[in-house]
């Protein structure tokens, strides 16, 4: 079902790079020139994709995913839109997608709150709203169609089960374990639930001890800042959880600078969320213990779904992807041969 182009006449419709391909990862600058509106008013099924940021490996590799996807070739245009890690970006990019009268919006919302209003108006425009990677609190769930991504519960659940064996195993079951966290963008759907996993096996674990969280928002230099502060806070930390590889790869870099060691020899524990290629590569350098993977290549999820839609079929609420981990115990090197991301 496409939607008939309702042209913009109108100056703000100013020239814009409109990418199908995943190493550009250009956006488009405001609303499309009119005369290419002409041009794909009944030949694509036009997407409008507001992604969160490029703060980390994992969302490089979900926008490649999603650009890979959703290419001329196969039958789409594209409007993608980098929100920067703001919401505001975010709510403009919808708004100018719901102006420009795509035939589906996709959000990967960069916090869970804050989206009825402008969902509302995309609603309103009789345009379906697909959620990809992280969701919405909403009291009116009939504000998008559904939702694509991780159980985020689950492998904080799956990160904590782990850390609980291997301790075991090397017979510090009972030991007093002092933990850190460098969490996400606070109230993004991956931190509330790879937190909140986490915390249920904490409560099956008397002799662990929370010494702290703090939010290194998914980024690097912000998770080695973090890292830092609990370095110079408390000097017994055994275990480091990272609620994404790069924050791992920033507490690996502050673990280091201070002098200290970590991984399968260190004297603290690493682990992380994403699994992504850098963090394998991490595990064989024997910095970090363990990667608790979220599947980023959600492209094809995506795409599924528009074409259920598009054949007039419903479609379920939430769908998880399949995800595992991996750990130092791994045959990596074979692992990295054959992993996509
Ligand atoms: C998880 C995704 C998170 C990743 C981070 O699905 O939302 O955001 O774990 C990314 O790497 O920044």
């Amino acid at each position: 079902m496409k939607k008939t182009w309702l042209l913009l006449l109108t100056a703000a419709a100013a020239a814009g790079a409109v990418c199908g391909c995943a190493e550009q990862a250009e956006q488009t600058e405001g609303l499309l020139p009119y005369e290419e509106l002409a041009e794909v008013s009944d030949e694509y099924i036009v997407v409008g994709f507001s992604q969160v940021g490029s703060e980390s490996d994992w969302r490089m590799a979900n926008t490649a995913s999603l650009q890979e996807t959703f290419t001329e070739e196969n039958g789409y245009y594209l409007l993608y839109e980098d929100g920067q890690q703001k919401q505001e970006n975010q709510l403009k990019a919808v708004r100018n997608f719901i102006l420009q009268e795509v035939d589906y919006i996709v959000l990967d919302p960069i916090v869970e709150t804050g989206w009825d209003g402008v969902l509302q108006e995309a609603k309103d425009a009789g345009i379906p709203v697909i959620l990809s990677d992280r969701s919405i609190e909403t009291a009116n769930e009939d504000l998008y169609t559904c939702w694509v991504g991780s159980d985020f519960t689950a492998e904080g659940e799956r990160a904590g089960e782990w850390l609980s064996a291997y301790l075991e195993n090397r017979g510090r079951g009972k030991e007093e374990i002092r933990i850190v966290t460098l969490q996400g963008t606070l109230g993004s759907t991956a931190q509330i639930g790879r937190t909140e996993g986490f915390a249920r096996v904490m409560e099956e674990h008397e002799n662990w001890k929370m010494l702290d969280r703090q939010s290194g928002d998914f980024t690097q230099a912000k998770g080695e800042e973090v890292m830092e502060q609990f370095l110079e806070a408390y000097d017994d930390i055994d275990a480091v959880v990272c609620e994404n590889d790069n924050m791992a790869f920033g507490a690996v870099d502050a673990i280091q600078k201070a002098g200290r060691t970590c991984g399968p020899d260190g004297d603290m524990i690493v682990i992380c969320f994403d699994a992504m290629q850098a963090a394998l590569e991490a595990m064989v350098k024997g910095e970090i213990n363990a990667a608790f993977e979220c599947n980023p290549l959600l492209g094809p999820e995506v795409e599924e779904i528009i074409q259920s839609l598009e054949r007039g079929e419903p479609v379920e609420k939430i769908r998880y992807v399949e995800e595992t981990y991996y750990d130092t115990s791994m045959d990596l090197e074979s692992i990295l041969k054959n992993r996509s991301y």
